[in-house]
């Protein structure tokens, strides 16, 4: 009996002229040059494609050998294939059956050793390198830096940079490391799950509440007078986890110095900034301690050089380890970083004054729900200051280099 042939219908596969009428295919026309296109726009700052340290660079190595190897085997493939639907085609008036064939045996072991071989190749540097992107920074001359993610912006503490009296290097939202040094990170949360993420420099780490997990930094020498597009040396990251309302907005910078630079910087920082005797930024002191201690601490020295630190230090403790838990970023040297609000905003006075009559109007965030005493800040409220006093306020913050 002659095996049933179906005859194609109309928009079916091989029905000669497809539904798709002018307007589908436009669409899907313009959907290809999209993707096509899409390929030419270049790496911008934050593609793991462009590695700018050593660590970075072997998981890029590992990606292109993937990458290699996977275009080999698709090109192999697809070729195969186009070769079988070019020469096993239907043709017009030839109605004979094709040869069926049941089983090959050394076709079917060959597509699965090779590929069984293929994968155990690849294995070996993905297994390695693995534990080598994981493993901790080792040596003197590692820098320690406690990272807790918060709802929407990153602390930093260096807990082996300390100053005269005892006190550490905090900072938020902009880390500054020094090039051609291994930078390890001991980070967790104080509230959901975020993602440490750097792209040049390493891959994404998970930051989870009561877990730490480590995740080591390294930037080549040169990186310190590259240009990325924000000023030397300046590297993109952000939040790879989704946690919340302003998760987008929860961005940071790498600011990759030379290690005089660095040090330069972290001596700085250390240092307190002056109390506002005279003028607008006296008053704004004022409203300062009246209104935004509660959240942000700022380590201050009046005339005399005795140092206050405002603000109540808040801390979490996780596996022994003592991470700031502070309600708001720390302001000390407010005046001396370049953005604003987890590094969505340049730092420039409008913004500020904007950010401090009505955050929320820059970042999506959820001050009414706040609730402090049980150690809970989804954002920082609009407190309704007046104009003048928001000037203030804003001297003095741009003042504290
Ligand atoms: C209820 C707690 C709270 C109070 C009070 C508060 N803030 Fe904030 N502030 C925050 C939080 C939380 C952030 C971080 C927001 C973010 O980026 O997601 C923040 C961010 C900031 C930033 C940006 C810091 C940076 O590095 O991006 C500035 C500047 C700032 N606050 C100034 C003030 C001033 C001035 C006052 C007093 C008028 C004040 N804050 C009162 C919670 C508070
Ligand atoms: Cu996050």
């Amino acid at each position: 009996m002659p095996p049933e042939r179906r005859e194609p219908g109309p928009g079916g596969i091989g029905g000669g002229r497809s539904r798709l009428g002018g307007t589908g295919r436009r669409a899907a026309l313009i959907t290809a040059a999209v993707a096509v296109l899409g390929a030419c726009s270049g790496s911008g700052p934050q593609s793991a494609l462009t590695p700018e340290g050593p660590i970075a660079r072997q998981i890029d190595d590992l990606w292109d050998l993937v990458f290699v190897l996977a275009v080999i085997v698709f090109v192999l493939v697809m070729a195969v294939f186009a070769v079988s639907i070019f020469r096993f085609r239907e043709r017009k008036h030839d109605t004979r059956e094709p040869r069926q064939i049941h089983g090959n045996t050394p076709l079917e072991i060959s597509w699965t050793v090779l590929p069984a071989v293929l994968l155990a190749v690849l294995a070996v540097p993905t297994v390695r390198g693995i534990f080598e992107v994981r493993a901790a920074a080792e040596g003197p001359d590692v820098i320690q830096v406690n990272v807790t993610g918060h709802q929407w912006w990153w602390e930093f503490e260096f807990p082996d940079m300390v100053s005269d009296d005892g006190r550490t290097l905090v900072t938020a939202n902009e880390l500054h490391i020094p090039a051609g040094v291994k930078v390890q990170l001991n980070m967790t949360s104080r509230d959901v799950i975020h993602s440490f993420w750097v792209p040049p420099l390493n891959g994404k780490r998970d930051v989870v509440p009561g877990r730490i997990s480590q995740l080591v930094l390294e930037a080549d020498a040169e990186v310190a007078d590259k240009d990325f597009g924000f000023g030397p040396g300046i590297i993109p990251g952000q939040c790879a986890e989704f946690c919340g309302l302003a998760h987008a907005d929860m961005r940071l910078r790498v600011f990759v110095q030379s290690p005089a630079d660095f040090e330069a910087w972290a001596a700085a920082q250390l240092e307190p900034v002056p109390i506002p005797t005279e003028g607008a930024a006296a008053a704004g002191y004022e409203t300062f301690n009246s209104t935004c201690t509660t959240c942000h601490r700022a380590v201050v020295a009046d005339a005399d050089g005795a140092v206050t630190t405002l603000g109540a230090e808040r801390t979490l403790e996780v596996d022994g380890v003592t991470f700031l838990d502070q309600f708001g970023p720390d302001l000390t040297h407010f005046g001396g970083r370049s953005t604003l609000g987890a590094a969505i905003l340049e730092n420039s006075e409008e913004h500020l004054a904007d950010w401090i009559d009505n955050p929320s109007d820059l970042k999506p965030m959820a001050p009414l729900r706040n609730d402090l005493e049980a150690g809970k800040v989804l954002g920082m409220p609009s407190y309704g200051i007046d104009a003048e006093q928001i000037a203030q306020l804003v001297e003095m913050l741009e003042a504290w280099q």
